[in-house]
């Protein structure tokens, strides 16, 4: 896949493109499904596959707080835009000055002068340009004056109930509430975290004898506080582990971490990257009265996660 982050790095439109716009949070199967038919309507005419989408994400420009945490950073989503195959990522750098774009401005002079789109994938709520002025109605509108098809694909079901639909909001919903095979089903992989390994209280290896490598997480969803079976990866290296996600409510500071024993490993990897998948939660954090009380159970859940990765 090639990757175009800046728009001055076009210099003639790709050769019958085919193109899906979004912010494809998550990159979850209704997304995946957007992206095959761009692909299979690409193939079809000997044309490029195209995938749109903007960083930063839309909400944070437009929105001065509260913007939801992102279940995939730009990294990680170019990453799985890039095993559907798609051929050409453009990636938007989203400004004030490109939302104040019009719908007609949007469509004559970036998609179909410049990109050269001859036709457009959707889903079927889908809205764009300024004000979102842009509709399914106005592209279909725009498609004989600038010559192009609009495709609109179904939403993607988890079952056949309408309210059964996949969306990056129920997605972030179900991570919220730990709930994460229902995650994992939306999102047709596991919910994975990356951040930086940073040092912790050095209370884990020296006083429990658990060592974990405390994570730095940078804007994304963390999943709800527990502890939970992961596996992951850190050096190239796969590993599987169990995670904590919370206060440590057993000591004094009550410092937020996020935390990973991984299983038979004593590596120092303090500063690396590294990427943890949530499997299963496995329990609520407690306070123990005392640390031995502690180290037992954490023992209980690290049999209890080698169970679940086992399987
Ligand atoms: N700390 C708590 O206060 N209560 C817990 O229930 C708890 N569960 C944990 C489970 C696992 C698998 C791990 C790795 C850690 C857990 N911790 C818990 C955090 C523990 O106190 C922390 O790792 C050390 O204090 C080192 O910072
Ligand atoms: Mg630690």
């Amino acid at each position: 896949m090639k990757i175009i982050d800046n728009l001055d790095k076009i210099y003639e439109p790709f050769k019958n493109a085919v193109i899906t716009i979004g912010n494809f949070d998550g990159v979850h199967i209704g997304h995946q499904a957007l992206f095959h038919e761009v692909i299979e309507t690409a193939e079809n005419i000997g044309g490029t596959s195209i995938a749109m989408t903007f960083d930063p994400h839309p909400i944070r420009v437009l929105k001065q707080n509260g913007h939801p945490p992102l279940i995939t950073l730009y990294e990680q989503k170019a990453e799985l835009i890039g095993r559907t195959h798609i051929d050409v990522l453009i990636c938007i750098p989203f400004t004030r000055e490109f939302a104040a774009l019009s719908a007609e401005a949007f469509v004559r002079d970036l998609l179909v002068s410049k990109i050269g789109m001859k036709a457009i994938v959707v889903g079927e709520d889908y809205s764009f340009g300024k004000n979102r002025e842009g509709n399914i109605a106005v592209l279909n509108a725009y498609a004989p004056r600038y010559g192009f098809e609009v495709i609109v694909a179904d939403w993607i079901r988890m079952s056949k109930s309408y309210a059964d639909r996949i969306s990056s909001t129920k997605i972030r919903q179900l991570v919220a509430n730990g709930l994460m095979e229902r995650a994992e089903k939306m999102l047709g992989r596991y919910y994975q975290i990356r951040g930086q390994v940073v040092s912790g209280r050095d209370r884990g290896g020296k006083l429990l004898g658990i060592p974990t490598a405390n994570i730095n997480l940078h804007d994304e969803l963390c999943p709800k506080t527990g502890i939970y079976a992961v596996t992951g990866e850190c050096r190239g290296k796969a590993y599987k582990g169990v995670a904590n996600i919370g206060y440590s409510p057993t000591f004094e500071n009550h410092e937020f971490t996020v935390e990973v024993h991984i299983f038979d490993f004593n590596d120092d990897i303090y500063g690396e990257k590294i990427l943890v998948n949530f499997i299963k939660r496995i329990r609520d954090e407690v306070k123990f009265s005392n640390i031995s009380d502690l180290i037992d159970q954490i023992k209980k859940d690290i049999a209890a996660a080698r169970e679940i990765l086992s399987a």
